[in-house]
């Protein structure tokens, strides 16, 4: 059988959560310092590790059939490939920034003015959005001293915590690009392959779904169960036993993360006691 050539980073900020990813898939292969490919043992994979800006050109190459990089890099390649799925880890933005002392006025602050980036496409494209014209000066790192050394008045680069930019005199002005880990796959895959990816797919949506969803338990009084299951509806609906203790029951259901300790606090209110909370695996619908 085909296997599924994977591209993920060998080292950075990408490599330990995609590793993660394909291993709550269920996808096992071993991963070292000095490998370059690792084959899975239990699913028709071949891992290829590499510098993430290399990721998106081979894929639409075809040397790897998809691979994880950040939002980023994708779209400064501007290389032609499929946008599987956005993954939610390694967020940061690029952002434009000047030295901590700048009166900012707005985007109209670089007109004529020289910046510093590695990403001058998608700064290009944002200037020209914005009607600016600015000198872009290409350079591949450490793109934060660049104002210090009389090198250019601005940068744009990734920020994350925002760190790196104050320990350089420096002030985050105006985010220009969201990025976050996606999954990217080759344009012309052959079925088989699409297969694999949809079954890798498959999984890794149930790895999401169970990470944003967690399981509750919890008894109530009967006349509250009503009121209560309104508010945890559960994957179909939940499940009401009844207790030893007459006039109560046990609802288990699943309830979604973002609005989770709103939702606890109203069950409490209505009546509900003893609350389990349980880290859910896999969600499969
Ligand atoms: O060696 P290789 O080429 O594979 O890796 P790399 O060094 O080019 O990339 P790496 O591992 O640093 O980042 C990989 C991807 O992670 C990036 O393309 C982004 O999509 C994402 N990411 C998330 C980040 C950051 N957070 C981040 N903080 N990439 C870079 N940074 C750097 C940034 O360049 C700046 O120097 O961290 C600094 C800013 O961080 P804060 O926290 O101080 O704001
Ligand atoms: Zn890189």
């Amino acid at each position: 059988m085909k296997k599924l050539k994977i591209a993920i980073q060998k080292s950075g900020r990408l490599s330990d959560d995609s590793v993660k990813l394909f291993k709550a898939c269920g996808i096992k292969f071993e991963v070292g310092k000095s490998k370059l490919m690792s084959e899975s043992k239990n699913f028709p994979a071949e891992f290829l590790f590499l510098r993430d800006d290399d990721i998106p050109g081979y894929v639409a190459d075809g040397v790897a059939d998809v691979g994880i990089v950040g939002d980023n890099v994708l779209v400064e390649h501007e290389c032609h490939v499929n946008r599987v799925k956005s993954l939610g880890f390694s967020k940061c933005r690029l952002s434009l920034a000047v030295a901590r002392d700048v009166d900012y006025p707005g985007v109209s602050y670089f007109e004529g003015k020289s910046i510093a980036t590695s990403y001058p496409n998608i700064l290009g494209k944002f200037l020209k959005e914005n009607g600016v014209d600015a000198q872009v000066h290409f350079i591949s790192g450490s793109v934060e001293i660049a104002p210090g050394i009389g090198l250019a008045e601005g940068v744009c680069d990734i920020v994350s915590t925002g760190g790196t930019l104050l320990s350089n005199g420096l002030k985050e002005v105006e985010p220009i690009f969201n990025s976050e880990a996606i999954l990217i796959s080759n344009n012309s895959l052959s079925e088989e392959k699409l297969e694999l990816l949809d079954r890798i797919v498959f999984r890794m949506n149930a790895v999401q779904t169970a990470d944003t969803h967690k399981y509750v338990l919890l008894n109530a009084p009967n006349d509250k169960i009503e009121a209560i299951i309104n508010i945890m509806p559960g994957m179909k609906s939940p499940t009401i036993t009844p207790l030893a203790k007459e006039g109560w029951s046990s609802i288990h259901s699943v309830l979604k993360e973002n609005d989770f300790w709103e939702n606890i606090e109203a069950m409490r209110k209505m009546g509900a006691e003893g609350i389990l909370v349980i880290p859910i695996e896999k969600m499969i619908f």
